[in-house]
């Protein structure tokens, strides 16, 4: 049967109300089962996500013929994770049928905004790292590049946060479990994988040795295919999420009733490999089930690269021009032995021949320096359960170290630096040197991160192979972003520029000239307190606490980690707090503190944290003294839902990391775009955001991340002296330390004072803390001024551009991919949106 002739002959989904309306209660009857009387307001959800899914499989399918008849060269882009969020309003932002579904749920009597809240956030993923490979989905798709994500399909995502009496209590995230309507079971995909087992040396065909891996483990890797809409609609890629399932064939002979048990067993723990995301951001647990977990997606993601290679080709030298496969990390980094591997033992290909197609068609991407989060697996346990990689793995580096031994001319501490395996203590392979050696490109994602990669963890590195380091400056979809969290702000720009910035950020340059315009300043005031309103009901909602909208809404959200200073800024609510009580008659800027943010389970000292901002939220909330002029609020289960109602209500953003160890942050750009004033170090992307909104439109304070680097040369400083100096510090420290936030348990906060003083302030949250209250003091005076505070707004919002995800995708498809965009020639008939 000609499948072409087929589709065609299937009527296009209509995009009318009308049609929507039919869909909808067809879907609802035959497929949910439910009459319109007994449905709840999630099968209403399940009903609308099938019928949109409907409105895109034509276009879906056209998007893969055409990437296939043209044999395209594709981007994989591997991560562990894919943080997305919510889909609905995403597919009908993108299809552009927002407001005919909205008529059609209308006449049924339904709210879309509910429905909207029915569905569950699907949160494959810990932070930043996980929500950049989402942004890069939706720009690929938006700019027709032919880009696929590959990932794991997590039963559990990251867990759901709550607070019980101000501690994190961590519950399991089961978006599954109602089932899920975006995503197609694919059962005939369906790769093996390995573990275990021992290698066979043996002589090939020409008399060569060879190897063969034995007696390992089988799991198998099946797809689900979630499609991913481009804003137009008209190219939708691919997110291909592995699951993990027993294998079938039990090779264990006869067996009795007692082995046969175990065997099953055995399968259905091997199901285990997809089950949850290990919640830890920029920090390794060093888990074997996690190197498992890594392994498993990477090789089956590899297993089906290479099969759709080889329906067009035959042979593997032209792989590196029509594939380019990124690694968002090193968690896919034993990638490089697994293509090895695959092209060596499996394809016959000779080694030298496979390395260099290995390295053309590898890219790495590091999101760290922090040495806590450079992956190390110890060699023991790779040869146990990847042994043939370990031999791999010894081979890449003899050869890389023979051929460098020339150049260091004796200098065995460079070669030690420079090998996979780190000699010292336990021996371990390291990741990100395996990563780069098997790249043809490694990049940071800022300016400033890029320029430290070089200096310190891949400095040997760089001197060996000077040209590829390169540096891609993060971004964030407009779509999510500004489009669809922000309808308020998205539709007063529409209304002056067009509709152009929406896949042409830079456009809103054409704002400018506008932050001088008082009618258009008021209207982008109006814009902010409608915001503003939305996320103080929300906040009520979840905390209880009132807010006045007319507060300064200061925003810190992100995850808890001690090197983001979340204490900084507590520190700063402390002294404020103090200051308001001791001046009751100023006439004080009222400020609202807004937090949120997870905590992996397992770092004490960040929930330690979260409880004491918990802690001084009560206090402060509940003291008449202050007359409401300060409010903390901590917002539970911090999610990308939450964040599309909380960045676009912000009027500060607290960008406030130690300089030189948040590689770029995305966060500060949501905020920004949105119309906050950011304040903060000169780190990550801060220093990139602050030479586009202009250093007068931007708080910048505290020490830079050469002045970090000094200090800590040396021999650091000593915090009790500048705690001394500083009454404000002195005071605030000295009531933590005395209980006054937790009367029933003074000694609670001890190991946070402790770090801060015997513990040689590692963050330097003492040494900044006097120029950050300089700063967070020059915002509130400005904010006494609307007319200024907005004008700076509107700039900032005019100038961040430059930061879609579109741009940086750009970036990567020219000068590391070398893809093209695949573009849809249009039917002529309805057309594209
Ligand atoms: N990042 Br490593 C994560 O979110 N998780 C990680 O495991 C690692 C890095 C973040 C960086 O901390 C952040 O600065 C950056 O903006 C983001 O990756 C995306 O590059």
């Amino acid at each position: 049967m000609d499948a072409r002739y087929k589709t065609r002959e299937i009527e296009r989904r209509s995009l009318d109300v009308d049609g929507l309306k039919r869909s909808f209660l067809e879907w609802l009857v035959y497929s949910v089962g439910k009459d319109a009387r007994a449905a709840t307001r999630r099968d209403w959800f399940h009903t609308v996500a099938l019928s949109v899914r409907d409105r895109l499989v034509d276009r879906w399918m056209d998007t893969t013929r055409r990437y296939y008849q043209e044999d395209a060269k594709r981007v994989y882009y591997l991560s562990l994770e894919f943080l997305i969020g919510r889909l609905l309003t995403n597919s009908l932002s993108n299809l552009g049928i927002m407001e005919e579904c909205r008529q059609a749920l209308d006449r049924l009597g339904l709210s879309m905004d509910e429905v909207i809240d029915a569905e569950p956030d699907a949160a494959l993923g810990n932070g930043g790292l996980g929500r950049l490979a989402a942004c890069f989905l939706d720009s690929m798709a938006t700019q027709a590049l032919p880009g696929y994500g590959y990932g794991i399909r997590y039963e559990f995502g990251l867990f759901e946060q709550r607070f019980e009496h101000g501690w994190q209590v961590e519950y399991p995230e089961q978006w599954l479990q109602f089932g899920n309507p975006w995503e197609f079971p694919r059962p005939e995909v369906l790769y093996p994988v390995q573990f275990y087992g021992r290698v066979e040396e043996f002589r090939d065909s020409v008399g060569e040795k060879a190897y063969r891996w034995v007696d390992a483990e089988r799991v198998l890797a099946m797809a689900y295919d979630t499609p991913v809409v481009g804003y137009s609609g008209e190219t939708i890629n691919t997110l291909r999420l592995w699951s993990a399932r027993a294998t079938r064939d039990f090779n264990f002979g006869h067996f009795n009733d007692g082995a046969y048990m175990k065997a099953v067993e055995q399968k259905v723990l091997s199901e285990n490999l997809s089950r949850v995301l290990y919640p830890n951001d920029a920090t390794e647990t060093g888990k074997e089930l996690r190197f498992k977990q890594e392994y498993f997606f990477t090789s089956a993601s590899l297993q089906d690269i290479l099969r759709r290679f080889l329906q067009h080709h035959n042979n593997f030298d032209d792989l590196p021009s029509k594939a380019a496969i990124q690694l968002n990390d090193t968690h896919p980094a034993i990638g490089i032995a697994e293509m090895m591997r695959l092209l060596v033992d499996q394809h016959a290909v000779r080694w030298d021949r496979a390395w260099d197609i290995t390295r053309a068609t590898f890219a790495y991407t590091n999101h760290t320096l922090l040495p806590e989060a450079l992956e190390a697996w110890p060699v023991r346990m790779v040869e146990r359960v990847l042994p043939r990689h370990m031999q791999i793995i010894y081979e890449i580096n003899a050869r890389f170290l023979n051929r460098s031994k020339a150049r260091a001319a004796g200098d065995n501490a460079r070669l030690a630096r420079l090998s996979l395996i780190d000699e010292r203590g336990d021996r371990r392979v390291r990741m990100g040197n395996l990563a780069f050696l098997g790249s043809h490109k490694v990049n940071g994602v800022s300016a400033l991160h890029t320029d430290l990669m070089k200096q310190t963890v891949f400095a040997d590195f760089h001197q060996e192979f000077p040209d590829r380091i390169t540096n891609k400056t993060n971004g964030i979809t407009p779509r999510r972003w500004l489009k669809q969290a922000n309808p308020a702000l998205s539709e007063l720009i529409t209304s002056r520029i067009g509709d152009g910035w929406i896949h042409d950020l830079g456009q809103l340059t054409s704002l400018v000239e506008k932050a001088d315009d008082v009618v258009f300043r008021e209207e982008f005031r109006r814009a902010k307190r409608k915001n503003k309103k939305r996320l103080a009901a929300y906040i009520a909602r979840q905390t209880g606490v009132e807010v006045q909208v007319d507060s300064i809404f200061d925003v810190q959200v992100k995850r808890m980690h001690e090197y983001k200073r979340q204490l900084l800024n507590l520190l700063h609510a402390v002294a404020l707090y103090n200051e308001m009580r001791d001046n009751p008659m100023v006439s004080w800027v009222p400020v609202t503190k807004i937090f949120a943010g997870k905590a992996a389970p397992s770092y004490h000292m960040a929930k330690l944290i979260i409880k004491l901002i918990n802690d001084v939220a009560k206090v402060v909330n509940h003291d008449p003294a202050v007359h409401d002029n300060l409010k903390i609020v901590y917002l539970p289960n911090y999610n990308v839902t939450a964040a599309e109602i909380i960045m676009p209500a912000a009027d500060l953003s607290e960008q406030i990391s130690t300089a030189g160890l948040e590689a770029s942050g995305t966060g500060n750009m949501k905020l920004a775009l949105n119309g906050a004033l950011t304040i903060g170090t000169l780190d990550g992307a801060n220093v990139e955001i602050r030479e586009h909104v202009g250093s007068d439109n931007i708080f910048i304070f505290g020490l830079t991340a050469e002045e970090v680097a000094d200090l800590k040369a040396g021999g650091g400083f000593n915090p009790r002296e500048v705690i001394a100096s500083n009454p404000s510090l002195k005071r605030a420290l000295d009531m933590i330390s005395t209980g006054v936030f937790s009367p029933e348990d003074p000694n609670r906060y001890h190991p946070i004072l402790q770090a801060l003083t015997d513990g040689g302030d590692h963050f330097l949250v003492t040494a900044d803390f006097a120029d950050y209250c300089r700063a967070q003091e020059a915002a509130m005076e400005l904010y006494r001024d609307p007319e200024e505070w907005t004008r700076k707004a509107i700039l900032n919002t005019a100038n961040m551009g430059w930061f879609s995800s579109d741009r940086t995708v750009n970036e990567y498809a020219q000068e590391i991919w070398e893809v093209k965009p695949v573009r849809a020639v249009d039917d002529g008939g309805e057309g594209f949106r």
